[in-house]
């Protein structure tokens, strides 16, 4: 990756790649605008070619943008409800060459999905996942998610849920991560900067974005985010203080990385068997006959 130029007008074709030429469906409103875009950004500022980046998307509203992002030349999968990581992880372990983004909804992520999520952050995969946190269900019409906040009604808990919601960094950050940031749906500019951190970590980079709902989420909108942002100066030096940092959800909500660990190995680098090979998996798949093998069967 070549860093060596700072505006996208600089690199204007690659954005455009980036761009995609699908009907978008989102709700007008939708926070995932603002994340796609910031994404694309990203990418093109971090001078990662779409040939060289594969993008996996979990099935939610935010799923949807994988017809979305590029034209052609652009590798997307989008895959198994809460399974997303899983699939993103064995490409990423596959072929380190290869940026790999894995997206997911907090309905998918923190419940279907949850366990691969905490694997994938003890293994420190080397991949980049956004969370895109609006708080609810929202393809499915806007059910209660683990990250609902417990007095709002929704549709199938009309009355609220009977749990505290979960605060996902406080979560992750309890799993002795490499990397954990939050961004805002609504700060294009905030998202950029941290996705561009995310990107350059050479681990699992855990990245949430508090996601605007304007259909299914009325009681947290725009406005309620924008009055709450506590933007972090400096990045927080140990888990303690990050996690006292991710904690408030209600008055004061921090941006920012909140934690990062540059020194920790990642998944491949732990792997002593793969110490002095310098190939990756992916150039060592080798073609078997295996009618032998079949044959003993018949
Ligand atoms: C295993 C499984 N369970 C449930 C569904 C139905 N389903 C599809 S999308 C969705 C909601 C997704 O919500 P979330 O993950 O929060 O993403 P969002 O739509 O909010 O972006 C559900 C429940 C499914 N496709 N597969």
């Amino acid at each position: 990756m070549s860093r060596d130029y700072k505006t996208l007008a600089d690199r204007k074709n690659e954005y455009l790649a980036y761009e995609g030429h699908e009907v978008i469906t989102w709700c007008a409103g939708c926070g995932n605008y603002g994340i796609q875009k910031a994404l694309e950004r990203a990418m093109v500022l971090e001078g990662v070619l779409p040939n060289n980046a594969l993008f996996c998307y979990d099935i939610g509203c935010h799923g949807n943008g994988s017809d979305k992002i590029g034209k052609e030349g652009i590798y997307t999968i989008h895959g198994l409800h809460g399974r997303v990581i899983s699939v993103a992880a064995g490409a990423a372990v596959a072929n380190p060459q290869m940026k790999v983004i894995a997206e997911g909804g907090d309905g998918g992520t923190m419940s279907e999905g949850i366990n691969h999520l905490i694997h994938a952050v003890r293994s420190d995969y080397p991949m980049m996942f956004i969370l895109h946190n609006n708080e609810n269900y929202g393809l499915t019409t806007g059910q209660a998610s683990a990250c609902t906040r417990k007095e709002r009604p929704m549709n199938g808990s009309p009355d609220g849920v009977a749990s505290e919601p979960m605060n996902v960094c406080d979560f992750v950050l309890g799993l002795n991560p490499s990397f954990v940031a939050r961004s805002f749906s609504g700060d294009i500019k905030h998202m950029t900067d941290t996705l561009r951190a995310g990107l350059q970590h050479k681990g699992f980079a855990f990245i949430e974005i508090m996601q605007v709902c304007p259909t299914y989420n009325r009681q947290t909108p725009q406005k309620w985010y924008l009055e709450r942002t506590n933007y972090l100066k400096h990045t927080p030096k140990t888990i303690e203080s990050a996690r006292k940092a991710a904690k408030d959800l209600t008055n004061k909500i921090s941006y920012g990385i909140l934690y990062q660990d540059k020194k920790l190995p990642n998944y491949m680098d732990r792997l002593a068997n793969r110490n002095d090979i310098k190939t990756t998996p992916r150039d060592e798949v080798k073609r078997f006959n295996i009618k032998g093998l079949i044959k003993k069967f018949e």
